[in-house]
């Protein structure tokens, strides 16, 4: 999985990125290349059981994301479509829109308000795709003329017609509700509009404080009748949080209430919007966060963790994090019978605590 960072000019990509990835790219990155680093995705779960387990690892689930060079209007088409490209391999779009309005900052053309920067992606990414899908139509009826289509590039082309029609009225793909089979078919095109989409506005500190800044409302509505994750965060806040000490880190924290950063709740929303869930194991060794997808058995998330477990697969123990930390004692826990032990097609839920027991 990969997600593209993607926005206009100097709305706050790079300083997002360099806080979700630690990958620091001040060493000035040429405008065409794209930068790529693993973000760890915070879980307070993790924390908690690493403090219980005393573990020489803890590790986090993590997410691969690109820093794509942005965006503006003074793009020719070249220029452009090598941007596109980037988008075109990413996975899931995280879309930056500049809140702040910080004048030392330089405005890229065409910037305007927030709803302004929504709207403008948002119409650039469905003419794309209008374009992609017009051309594909009329290669399979070119096709056609050759030799007679297969029931796969039947059905292509039927859907291709239909997502025309949903394009008439701006619609996206991902709000059509296709099945995984009819997405599939689709795959090669790389449809924009049928990628997750995280809509991220990056905000001055009293904008962000008084949840107050121009369109927010209408954006508000426009991002969730689109189906799209919101989010609101300050990076100038994040970026002077990122330099405390644990210590102070916890005390600012503590003085605005929140029990975690913008970029932590940033990394846990992308993970969540995807559609990826966390089983965790625990252990004196090591704590630790497996990503799988939704609805995967206790046999299929042992494979994520290595392939003779889901091989050799006997039974597992299982108890969901919030039980757990009734008891936190893993011996206490079995003693008032809170561990299950399942089979192979028991139903993996997001926070499940599972030790796979199998045939080595
Ligand atoms: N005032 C303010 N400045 C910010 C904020 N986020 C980023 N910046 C600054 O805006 C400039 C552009 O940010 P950058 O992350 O490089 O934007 P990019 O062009 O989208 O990658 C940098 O000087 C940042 O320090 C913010 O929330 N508030
Ligand atoms: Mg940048």
């Amino acid at each position: 999985m990969d997600i593209g960072i993607f926005g206009l000019g100097q709305c706050g990509k790079t300083t997002i990125f360099s806080l979700l990835t630690g990958v620091s790219t001040e060493n000035e990155v040429h405008r065409n290349e794209s930068v790529h680093g693993i973000a760890k995705i915070y879980d307070e779960r993790v924390v908690e059981l690493s403090k219980i387990f005393n573990p020489k690892k803890t590790i986090f689930a993590n997410l691969s994301f690109i820093d794509i060079p942005a965006f503006d209007l003074s793009l020719n088409s070249k220029e452009k479509n090598k941007i596109f490209q980037f988008i075109q391999n990413s996975d899931a779009i995280l879309m930056i829109l500049r809140g702040f309005s910080d004048d030392s900052v330089a405005w890229a053309e065409g910037t305007g308000n927030v709803l302004d920067q929504f709207e403008l992606i948002k119409s650039e990414f469905l003419i794309r795709d209008i374009e992609v899908v017009e051309n594909r139509i009329a290669r399979l009826e070119e096709n056609k003329k050759k030799k007679k289509p297969t029931k796969e590039e039947e059905r292509e082309e039927e859907l291709l017609r239909d997502i025309s029609v949903a394009f008439e009225s701006e619609k996206y793909i991902s709000q059509m509700g296709l099945d995984g089979k009819d997405l599939k078919i689709l795959g090669s095109l790389a449809l924009f509009t049928a990628k997750p989409i995280i809509v991220v506005t990056n905000l001055d500190e009293d904008e962000f404080t008084d949840k107050n800044y121009p369109k927010r409302g209408e954006l508000i509505e426009k991002v969730r009748g689109n189906g799209f994750s919101f989010i609101e965060i300050c990076g100038k806040m994040e970026k002077e949080i990122s330099n405390l000490d644990e210590e102070d880190k916890k005390m600012f924290m503590e003085d605005l209430g929140i029990n975690e950063t913008g970029i932590e709740r940033l990394s846990k929303v992308v993970y969540e919007h995807i559609g990826l869930i966390s089983f965790l194991t625990v252990g004196e060794d090591e704590v630790r966060a497996w990503t799988i997808e939704k609805d995967l058995t206790a046999k299929e998330a042992a494979g994520k963790i290595h392939s003779d477990l889901e091989k050799h697969f006997i039974k597992a123990e299982k108890i969901a994090y919030d039980e757990f930390m009734k008891y936190k004692n893993m011996s206490e826990a079995k003693k008032e019978g809170a561990v299950k032990i399942v089979g192979k097609d028991e139903i993996v839920y997001d926070g499940d605590i599972l030790h796979i027991r199998a045939n080595a």
